[in-house]
């Protein structure tokens, strides 16, 4: 049922597209969800599983799925993937230690997580975007520096990537990230 609703609206040119936010536990990552959704800044608990909310944005309902970041679920982000139109990674920019470190299988920066998810066939070659969040922050870091501490020219030479600098207590960049899958989703079309 939900499918073929699906591609009604699709017809009707309206379209539906399933995203996944990952990234480790204090990105940030329901801050963002809620912020795009509820245009509110809330009071956050760590998120245990998942939790999920439509954002209509130009013509697109984004399902955004946003799954929890603690240590014993990174492992198997990748269960989660399916039927996936694009993958969002949020990293709090302030916290610099935990983007990539020097000891290699430490268990706790995004670095290995992600390159792991990039492997994952339910990952595909799907856009990737990179929600660069807290930058409200004083130390932030910004794309220049994701950008190279993740390698990503080297793990995504096959896929269409982004980094966007946001902040999901201002919200700025937000839609910016989302403005960036429309158009990927777009010329995808064509
Ligand atoms: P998660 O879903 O990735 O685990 P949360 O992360 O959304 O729960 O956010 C973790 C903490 O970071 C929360 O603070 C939240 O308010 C804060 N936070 C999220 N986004 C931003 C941001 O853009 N700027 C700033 N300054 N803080 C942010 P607490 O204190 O509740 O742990």
């Amino acid at each position: 049922m939900g499918l073929l609703t699906s591609k009604i609206k699709n017809l009707f040119g309206k379209t539906e597209k399933r995203i996944f936010l990952f990234g480790l536990d204090a990105a940030g990552k329901t801050s963002i969800l809620y912020k795009l959704s509820l245009n509110k800044f809330i009071q956050t608990i760590p998120t245990i599983g998942f939790n999920t909310e439509e954002v209509h944005y130009k013509k697109i309902t984004f399902n955004i799925w946003d799954i929890g970041g603690g240590k014993e679920i990174r492992r198997l982000w990748h269960v989660y993937c399916e039927k996936m139109d694009a993958l969002v990674i949020a990293i709090d920019t302030a916290d610099v230690s935990r983007i990539a470190c020097e000891t290699m299988g430490c268990g706790d920066c995004l670095k290995e997580y992600v390159h792991f998810l990039l492997q994952q066939k339910e990952a595909g070659n799907i856009p990737l975007l990179i929600y660069a969040n807290k930058q409200d922050l004083s130390g932030a870091v910004g794309p220049e520096y994701i950008r190279e501490k993740l390698e990503l020219d080297r793990v995504c030479a096959e896929r269409s990537w982004h980094i966007q600098p946001c902040s999901a207590l201002t919200g700025d960049g937000l839609l910016d990230g989302l403005e960036w899958l429309t158009n990927e989703f777009a010329s995808k079309r064509k």
